[in-house]
């Protein structure tokens, strides 16, 4: 039987290149998020291109019951989830908090640490009754360096930097290993989101550098569980060269 990996915001970015990734060493996936269309794409050049098996759930993690029925919609073979990747996240707005818009901040709260939590907490219950899994949270540098504007993002991923001790110490003995991966700059849709389909303003985020692609987190994602089972790799931080930290970054104009 081939392993599962369930992966959280595969439609694009780091998740997409995640589920490519898990495909390629044999895993079959189950990949979420909101855009039933791109996923449906990405579900048939996978399953052609590797043959493996990928089901598709559609819904916003923003939303307590859909996340619910959707784990309890899988079938019992498909419950046997060795890996969760819980990369779903966003930044939405970057402002100082006087002029920050509390929708952006209920998106990214909500999205970012409440939906990883609810996907959390189901699947661990069926990692727990099966003795086995890992859980990989894609945290990042605004987790433990908070920076000018981003206020209610950083906050976000500090509480996705607790979540992930929090959740390995709960789970200690139970068979299951919990991993955070902290990256810095990564181009993705990322940016377009935060600045809410300014694609010019988004661009220029990149100037000047070579950020990471997502295919590098994916790789160091699939390092992480290519480990011996008695391993854990409790954290990793990754950059761009020309990024020192969330503060300092090296662009060559
Ligand atoms: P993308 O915008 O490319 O991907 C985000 C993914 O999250 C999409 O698949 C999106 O799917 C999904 N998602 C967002 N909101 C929801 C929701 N409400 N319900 C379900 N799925 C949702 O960005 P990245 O790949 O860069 O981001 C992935 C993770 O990496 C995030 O947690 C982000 O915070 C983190 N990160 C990103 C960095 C970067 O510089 N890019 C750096 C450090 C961390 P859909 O829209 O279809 O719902
Ligand atoms: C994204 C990293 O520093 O660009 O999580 O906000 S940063």
């Amino acid at each position: 039987m081939k392993n599962i990996a369930l992966i959280t915001g595969a439609s694009s970015g780091i998740g997409e290149a995640t589920a490519h990734a898990f495909a390629e060493e044999g895993y079959n996936l189950i990949i979420t998020g909101r855009r039933a269309n791109r996923l449906r794409e990405l579900k048939k050049e996978l399953e052609r291109e590797f043959k493996i098996e990928v089901l598709v759930l559609c819904f916003d993690i923003r939303d307590r019951k859909q996340c619910e029925a959707a784990i309890d919609s899988l079938a019992k073979d498909d419950r046997a989830i060795d890996v969760l990747v819980n990369n779903a996240g966003l930044a939405a707005g970057l402002d100082h908090i006087n002029d920050g818009d509390p929708n952006d901040w209920d998106a990214m709260i909500d999205t970012n640490v409440k939906g990883l939590l609810y996907i959390t907490r189901k699947i661990s219950q069926i990692m727990v009754e099966r003795g086995t899994g890992h859980i990989i949270n894609i945290g990042s540098i605004a987790g433990t360096q908070p920076y000018e504007s981003g206020a209610a993002y950083c906050a976000s991923k500090h509480a996705v930097h607790a979540i992930s001790q929090g959740v390995r110490i709960d789970l200690l003995g139970s068979g299951i290993k919990v991993t955070e991966i902290r990256p810095g700059m990564i181009e993705t849709e990322f940016s377009l989101v935060r600045f809410h389909g300014d694609a010019k303003r988004a661009s220029s985020v990149y100037d000047g550098v070579e950020p990471l692609a997502g295919e590098d987190i994916a790789d160091a994602i699939m390092w992480v569980v290519s480990q011996p089972d008695h391993v854990n790799i409790d954290e990793i931080v990754i950059t761009p060269k020309a990024q020192a930290n969330a503060y300092y970054t090296k662009r060559e104009i």
